[in-house]
């Protein structure tokens, strides 16, 4: 076996990926992560073990939030940027080492690999299979995913200037614990609703930064169709990498829109003010094989979700920052005082075509936590009323598998009574149906991007306040959540830790959970699978 990843919904057979990623992941980049994944579980060891205070390593704790982001599927192709990465974080570890002087440490605290040559061939003891109990073995895995979910949003908090200690104190905890063979499965079941925990404060923190710099979200009808100026496309998470390139792009002559992740950026005030900023090119991550093309431009990924250019002629288009890289293509640094230079991007969009008409019309969204809260009284008035049955929590990923038609197909048929609430790119598979709305009040509400998640959650204990009960489970919401990513695995842990029960996940269940940790799953939390569409409404309705 060459590689070994099983990280997300589309890992092989859903059993993991063993020669080549089915994201595009190949055994070099693969076995990279696995070593960087190593490095942060020595560095987290060293830190606890040394009793060293995160508040006083800050470029430790920022590296390792971007290390474990890279790490996130389709984020970072680049062998060369991760190679770069592993040395930064064996120098930092060596240097925390040098002030502490811990003895007895963990291969991963004390290992050292220069060269590629060498890197390679230390992961390839080092990775998921090297733990032998295959319960330890997903519990850990099911850890360390949560913690990639939370490091990305506590990243882009931190570039807005936001960042909460503890948050980066329960990290190293966590990926120390990963290296622990004293704990067993119940110490790592508590560990993994205490990542959930960790997960709903890292979103709380982002919702903040966001908030806080940008505005509440409010509702805004987006524009699907595209104007006649040359364009730059900008997809993945990242806000202010969207601020500084609506900035740059002001008075140039060039529209700025969003593909995937990035729309959500039109519900926020701050960015309604650039009239260059033209509306969403497109659908959810995957469908950028083609979108690409027919938009012409240059393409700017903040991070995930990158899918391998299919021709060369889109490859040249693309340009990464952030944790994201791609192999030959310009990777954007900020410099000493986080700005970045979107030039180039600039200048190529000048001399390309303007994007090509996939789409006309416009989509509603910005139904985040201010703006349903806002509308409670009118939300809890249907409720009462019978005019709203039941919400359905349809939030998390999308994917290219032809599985994921379900949630289109579900969304469609769900009773004309009930609510789709969702965030995060799942939305894709049924935000452009027009399915109506309820006395006013829309049949899908878009809170935002996966990281918005949260949003749901707040909205959530509302209406539990609002309508007087003692327990979450009670409120009429149902949880039909699609996975894809690393995300998408903290915010199901938060849900869990908050004590949301029955929770459905689909397509598949994750080929990381072996099958005790299922049953625990099941057993505790009552999480299960999906079915045929009509079978799992009506079960959700009864
Ligand atoms: Fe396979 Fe997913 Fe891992 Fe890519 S990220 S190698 S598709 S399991
Ligand atoms: Fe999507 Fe890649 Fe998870 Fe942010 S963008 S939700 S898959």
């Amino acid at each position: 076996m060459s590689m070994f990843c099983f990280q997300c919904q589309e890992a092989a057979m859903n059993k993991g990926c063993t020669v080549k990623g089915v994201c595009g992941k190949v055994e070099e980049v693969a076995k990279l992560q696995d070593l960087l994944i190593y490095s942060l579980k020595g560095i987290s060891e060293l830190v606890v073990k040394g009793k060293i205070n995160a508040a006083e390593i800050s470029e430790v704790n920022h590296e390792v939030l971007r290390s474990l982001f890279i790490t996130i599927t389709n984020s970072n192709y680049d062998p060369e940027a991760i190679q770069k990465q592993i040395t930064k974080m064996m120098s930092l570890r060596d240097g925390l080492k040098a002030k502490v002087g811990v003895s007895g440490l963990h291969d991963a605290a004390t290992f050292k690999a220069e060269t590629k040559e060498a890197m390679l061939e230390k992961a390839a003891s080092v990775g998921v299979l090297a733990t032998e109990n295959e319960d330890v073995r997903s519990l850990r895995e099911l850890v360390v995913y949560g913690l990639k979910g939370i490091a990305a949003y506590v990243d882009h908090a931190l570039n807005l200037g936001k960042e909460d200690v503890s948050i980066n104190t329960f990290i190293y905890e966590a990926l120390a614990a990963t290296l622990d063979d004293s704990l067993g499965a119940d110490d790592l079941v508590a560990l993994t609703l205490k990542t959930g925990e960790y997960g709903v404060k890292g979103m709380a923190l982002l919702d903040g930064a966001n908030t806080s710099k940008y505005g509440n979200p409010e509702i805004t009808e987006v524009n699907l169709g595209v104007r006649k100026n040359p364009a730059i496309l900008i997809s993945g998470h990242d806000l202010t990498d969207l601020e500084q390139l609506l900035e740059q792009t002001k008075g140039t002559g060039v529209d700025v829109y969003t593909h995937g992740e990035m729309l959500p950026a039109h519900y926020y005030p701050a960015f309604k003010k650039y009239d260059n900023f033209a509306g969403n090119y497109g659908g959810s991550w995957w469908r950028q094989v083609g979108e690409f093309e027919t938009f012409h431009g240059p393409i700017l990924f903040t991070t995930n979700c990158i899918v391998p250019p299919k021709s060369e002629e889109v490859e040249k288009r693309i340009f990464t920052t952030g944790s994201s890289g791609f192999p030959g293509c310009p990777h954007i640094v900020p410099d000493a005082n986080g700005k970045k230079d979107f030039s180039a991007i600039i200048e190529m969009a000048k001399k390309l075509p303007a994007p090509e008409e996939i789409e006309t019309g416009t989509i509603v969204g910005g139904f985040a936590h201010n703006q349903v809260i806002a509308l409670a009284d009118k939300v809890v008035d249907a409720v009462k009323s019978g005019a709203i049955k039941k919400f359905f929590v349809m939030a998390g990923c999308d994917g290219r598998m032809k599985s994921r038609d379900y949630y289109t197909e579900f969304a469609n048929k769900l009773p004309k009574d009930t609510v789709i609430l969702t965030a995060g790119c799942a939305k894709y598979r049924y935000n452009k149906l027009n399915l109506g709305d309820i006395g006013g009040i829309p049949r899908v509400l878009d809170a935002g991007q996966c990281n918005d998640s949260y949003s749901l959650v707040v909205i959530a204990l509302k209406l539990k306040e609002a309508f007087g009960l003692d327990d979450i489970n009670k409120l009429p919401i149902a949880y039909n959540i699609a996975w894809y990513e690393q995300k998408a695995v903290i915010v199901l842990l938060a849900l869990l830790y908050l004590g949301v029960k029955n929770i459905h996940l689909g397509p598949t269940l994750p080929a990381f959970l072996s099958p005790n940790v299922a049953k625990v799953l099941v057993e505790k939390f009552g999480i299960a699978g999906i079915g045929k569409v009509d079978d799992d409404i009506a079960m959700f309705m009864a």
